[in-house]
């Protein structure tokens, strides 16, 4: 991937003593790529079931990294915006209060998959990319108490 420096050094100092440093406000957090309508938000679908979408890209995030469910039915979709990079989600095993069978083995880069499952125990599920855990393609679903 390449990077452009569009930073001027040099003459652009004098501009910046002007200006003031403080506007540097451009570049929220690294997240380069932007994320699609509805990601990561928990809603209920016509059905009751409670729906949310996470998005992967062409690095090791999955965004959100968490998200809080209640307990019940969850209806979860990884929608993958990469152009080369190949995704899954599982859930950690041995790692929430409960297994969760479940999981998304592969999405294509441009591809999305949908996935149903229930929940009962409050806590911290861990799911986990598992193509790139290891470079911390990790996330926590959270089941209210
Ligand atoms: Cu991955």
């Amino acid at each position: 991937m390449k990077r452009l420096s569009t930073r001027a050094a040099g003459a652009a100092a004098a501009v910046v003593l002007l200006t003031g440093c403080g506007g540097g406000a451009e570049e929220p957090s690294g997240a380069a790529a932007s994320t699609a309508p509805g990601v990561g938000e928990v809603t209920t679908g016509p059905d009751g079931v409670q729906e949310i979408t996470v998005q992967t890209q062409d690095d090791y995030v999955f965004v959100p990294d968490s998200f809080t469910v209640d307990p019940g039915t969850v209806r979860l979709t990884v929608v993958n915006v990469a152009e080369e990079m190949t995704h899954n989600l599982e859930f950690t095993q041995g790692a929430g209060p409960e297994e969760i069978a479940e999981g998304i083995s592969l999405v294509a880069p441009g591809e999305e998959e949908t996935i149903e499952f229930t929940v009962t125990e409050p806590g911290d599920h861990p799911f986990e990319c598992s193509f790139h855990v290891q470079l911390g393609q990790v996330g926590t679903m959270t089941v209210r108490g």
